[in-house]
């Protein structure tokens, strides 16, 4: 069981309490607990097996006990207890935007409703707006947050594809008839969400290939069993696709599996007017039916006459011809991050102290940390009041002190108020190395007060940068309406940095805001993750892929330079 996974449980266990009527306190407290355990930098059964789960701030020594009996026995008769009084399916329920427990509650216990099929039935009856304390109103959000919760479940987030993508091809290295083995399709372009998993494996022993794939320890059902293409479900409901080809056409047949398909159209196109024809078996002359190459995936790009490209380009938007003259851009790396600029900390919701997110980062090889915790006006997240924007900042100077050669940022997340004022006055915001603003409500605004307020806080010179700007969450609720067009106009005019947020399920701004903002309107952009402990810096990488997909260049983002010139640019 990883963190991960011990998360879930604890958010399961709080979403049951909540359905049975717990004081608030209690649920909170599950809800904290997962929310720590899954941050924390550390493998959970590590720090249970030296005794120090309650070192974890935001574990009490209740649900500390609990995760002691989960981990040490492998299940937890507390949850088991829980799950018997409490239809498993009414927590699907939960999962859909808009329903909480004490929706789901009602319904169950008014019309006895327990599934999603249910529920949209009783929609489709108008059986929920007559309900106490609902309406015509929620009737229509809730059958929208059906509506958004079944296309999540078409497609999963790139970090979760990504984790069992990682497993999948490290088992397989393992094995010396596999001469190669890679991600392919969208995996490999990094896309945010990915339909199924492709992989790619190079052997001439197919046979022995198929029979690994289909006993993986994550495989739970085998759609397919061929001598170049398997299928199969995983364990957690993933289809992934398996191709394998022999060694000499391996780049071949890795180009073609990691299209786009829209991209692979482009190329064949172009080898057509050369008299050429790609496949993914290599790459040929027509005329004489000679192979040309295919062993490398830089063979086919090379043949065609176009520069080398990325994967994470391949859409067909314009990078085909990019490459065809020889301006491709220059991507930003994971390398280039010199710290993040986007990190909560114990002095609002995170559950690491300014310490353990400075240890973390120095091991990602960072030079500095933006620490941006909520301000006051966000009392769900422990919001600063000045005189935690007082304390904290000794704190800052202290660490600042004791670490040589890494600087901590004493930065904020403000909230943008529904007329674009802030949480702070100027003076407070002058003492700030960094400052953030954010919208955390009135999301149901219309696109012209949401752009007016990220308009306003623009205006405000005290404001670098823009958190998060459409506010999307992947899955659950869709970006505001803004006018981007205008937003980038004046972030670009007031030189407001716009934020790229990492966190998996934001990406926020994506792939073609990011494009548009840098090509079209100058933008300048900071990669931050929005990390809620030390555990999450590494979703840094998710970030600065989507910046590949935007035609990102490091220079094009505040937190690829050094410090000193960090701090002159913040001070302008
Ligand atoms: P996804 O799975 O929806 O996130 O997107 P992809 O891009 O991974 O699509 P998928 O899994 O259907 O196919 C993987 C790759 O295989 C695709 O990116 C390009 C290649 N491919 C598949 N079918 C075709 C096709 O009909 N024509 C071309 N040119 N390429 C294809
Ligand atoms: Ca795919
Ligand atoms: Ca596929
Ligand atoms: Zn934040």
């Amino acid at each position: 069981m990883d963190n991960q996974r011990v998360g879930d449980i604890l958010d399961e266990i709080g979403d049951m309490l909540d359905i049975q009527g717990e004081i608030s306190f209690k649920i909170q407290a599950y809800h904290r607990a997962a929310n720590a355990i899954r941050s924390f930098p550390e493998d959970i059964n590590k720090v249970w097996r030296e005794n120090r789960l309650k070192d974890i701030r935001g574990v009490g020594k209740s649900i500390a006990e609990k995760v002691e009996e989960l981990l040490g026995t492998g299940r937890l008769i507390f949850y088991e207890e829980l799950k018997e009084k409490v239809p498993p399916s009414l927590l699907d329920l939960m999962q859909v935007p808009g329903v909480g427990p004490k929706k789901a509650k009602i319904f169950y216990e008014e019309l006895g409703i327990t599934t999603i099929e249910e529920l949209l039935g009783a929609i489709e009856a108008h059986r929920i707006a007559p309900l106490r304390g609902m309406g015509a109103k929620t009737e229509e959000n809730i059958l929208r947050g059906i509506q958004l919760f079944q296309r999540s479940r078409e497609r999963i987030l790139l970090f979760e594809a990504h984790g069992i993508a990682e497993k999948i091809v490290s088992d397989f290295r393992k094995y010396p008839f596999v001469k190669g083995v890679d991600m392919a399709g969208s995996l490999r372009r990094m896309k945010e969400t990915i339909g199924d998993i492709d992989i790619l494996v190079g052997s001439n022993e197919p046979l022995k290939v198929a029979e690994v794939f289909c006993h993986l320890p994550e495989t739970a059902e085998v759609l397919a069993k061929g001598e170049t293409k398997c299928s199969i479900i995983t364990k957690s409901g993933l289809q992934v696709d398996l191709r394998v080809v022999a060694s000499e056409s391996y780049g071949a047949a890795l180009q073609y599996f990691t299209g786009s398909k829209e991209h692979n159209i482009r190329l064949r196109e172009i080898a057509k007017k050369k008299g050429l024809k790609i496949s993914e078996y290599g790459i040929f002359e027509v005329a004489m039916g000679k192979r040309l190459g295919g062993e490398k995936e830089e063979d086919i790009y090379r043949i065609l006459g176009l520069d080398y490209m990325p994967p994470t380009l391949r859409e067909n938007k314009g990078e085909v011809e990019a490459a065809l003259g020889h301006r491709l851009p220059k991507l930003i790396e994971l390398k280039d991050i010199r710290g993040d600029l986007h990190v909560h900390s114990i002095w609002s919701d995170g559950s690491s102290r300014i310490e353990q997110l400075v240890e973390e980062s120095r091991k990602l090889g960072y030079e500095y940390l933006g620490l941006c915790d909520h301000a006051a006006r966000l009392k769900v997240a422990g919001g600063m009041e000045l005189k935690d924007v007082e304390k904290r900042l000794q704190e800052v100077k202290r660490v600042n002190e004791e670490t040589p050669n890494f600087t901590v940022l004493n930065g904020v997340e403000l909230n943008i108020e529904n007329d674009g004022a802030v949480d702070y006055p100027e003076e407070i915001l002058a003492q700030f190395d960094l400052v953030t603003a954010s919208i955390h409500w009135g999301f149901g605004q219309s696109k012209e007060q949401l752009t007016r307020r990220l308009l306003k806080a623009m205006e405000n010179p005290y404001i670098h940068a823009i958190s998060h700007p459409t506010g999307r969450i992947l899955g659950k609720r869709d970006p505001y309406p803004l006018d981007m067009e205008l937003v980038f106009k004046v972030a670009a005019e007031t030189e407001t940095f716009l934020e790229l947020n990492s966190f998996p399920d934001r990406l926020d701004l994506k792939d073609d805001h990011l494009k548009q903002a840098k090509e079209e309107f100058g933008c300048k952009f900071i990669i931050g993750t929005d990390a809620h402990g030390a555990g999450q810096l590494p979703y840094i990488k998710y970030g600065v892929v989507t910046a590949q997909r935007g035609c990102l260049e490091s220079e094009d983002v505040l937190n690829t330079y050094p410090i000193d010139r960090l701090m002159k640019m913040l001070r302008k």
